[in-house]
């Protein structure tokens, strides 16, 4: 990694403690004057750095930006974040991602960026991307289960979001079923889970998550101004996106291996006390039918489990759900 670069790393891990110039010339075996010309670029970038006298150089802030730096410095995680691929501007994190994977990119692989041109949501459906405002974000994973089990990883990744947004911001989002978070009853994260297979079984899957962070309602598209919030809409704060992203690769990280390791039974249970459908009179769109009923539960494959007026009971795989009461 470039100096500029190694040199944040040093002051962010000394923490309050002022580094001398002198002190950071001999470590990195360049001049003070080279030490302070580093400062000066990493001032340009958006870090405030104090220059005490006599002590040296001490980080007050730095910029909340996904960059790997900011992100893995703090990072508590084993597998998942350990390589992290940046890029400022990007159509979708989903295809850099599948191409990543293609070329090898081990398990727990991550890509973000501050903006996509091309954000895609289900069914070829947009997903409106606000620079610098939200996380968006792909994790490629390589568990070794069976193809049938793909889906399940979108109902953890669901969990691991809320335990995120709650361990970061005093809120307590919801989940719709299968693939929505809900602030309020407004949508605040969309999960898209695609999978690379072939006759050997998974090769990766590539968890896109796109999480509304920072937007005012101005930020939104028109078209999802009135479906669509954000952490800070409905916190009234600001939220670092440096620590949910940490959070947020925490969760994924304990609750995928909870997942490949026990199974769906504990994360189950989980999923169904943040969920808003169970329990509730829904209307489910299929791509060939619609049924209303009462949502009554989710299996251990996270087939949401429906039961029509006539008795029956009817596993449903994928839909749009909407809330009928
Ligand atoms: P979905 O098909 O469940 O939801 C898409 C729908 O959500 C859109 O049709 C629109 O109505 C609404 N929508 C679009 N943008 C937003 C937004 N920012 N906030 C709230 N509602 C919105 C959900 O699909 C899966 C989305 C995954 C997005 C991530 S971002 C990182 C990665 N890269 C990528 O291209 N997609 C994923």
């Amino acid at each position: 990694i470039a100096v500029t670069h190694k040199l944040a790393k040093r002051l962010i891990e000394s923490q309050s403690q002022a580094i001398s110039g002198q002190q950071l010339a001999d470590e990195f075996g360049i001049s003070r004057t080279a030490i302070w010309k580093h400062i000066k670029e990493l001032e340009e970038k958006g870090y405030t750095i104090e220059s005490i006298k006599k002590k040296g150089y001490r980080i007050v802030a730095i910029p909340d930006t996904l960059e790997p730096l900011g992100i893995q410095t703090g990072l508590t995680t084993k597998r998942i974040g350990q390589k992290i691929e940046y890029v400022e501007s990007c159509p979708s994190t989903q295809i850099i991602a599948h191409q990543l994977a293609q070329e090898g990119a081990p398990d727990g692989t991550v890509v973000l960026t501050e903006t996509q041109t091309a954000g895609r949501g289900r069914l070829a459906r947009k997903w409106d991307s606000a620079a610098q405002k939200g996380v968006w974000m792909s994790i490629i994973l390589r568990p070794d289960v069976v193809p049938q089990k793909a889906p399940q990883f979108t109902l953890v990744t669901a969990v691991a979001v809320v335990r995120a947004i709650e361990e970061v911001t005093r809120l307590q989002p919801k989940i719709k079923w299968p693939n929505d978070i809900l602030l309020n009853g407004k949508k605040c994260t969309g999960i898209l889970t695609e999978l690379q297979s072939d006759a050997d079984g998974i090769q990766a899957l590539i968890i896109g998550i796109g999480l509304n962070v920072n937007q005012e309602k101005k930020d939104f598209d028109p078209e999802v101004q009135e479906i669509a919030t954000s952490l800070k809409l409905e916190s009234g704060e600001t939220v670092s996106r440096q620590k949910l992203v940490q959070s947020l690769l925490y969760y994924m990280e304990i609750y995928t291996q909870l997942y490949i390791e026990e199974g769906f039974g504990m994360l189950k249970i989980l999923w169904e006390s943040y969920s808003t459908t169970i329990g509730q009179p829904v209307r489910a769109r299929m791509t060939n039918q619609t049924l209303e009923g009462i949502a009554e539960g989710i299996t251990d494959d996270g087939v949401l489990q429906l039961r029509t007026a006539d008795g029956k009971l009817h596993g449903i795989y994928s839909a749009d759900i909407e809330m009928t009461n």
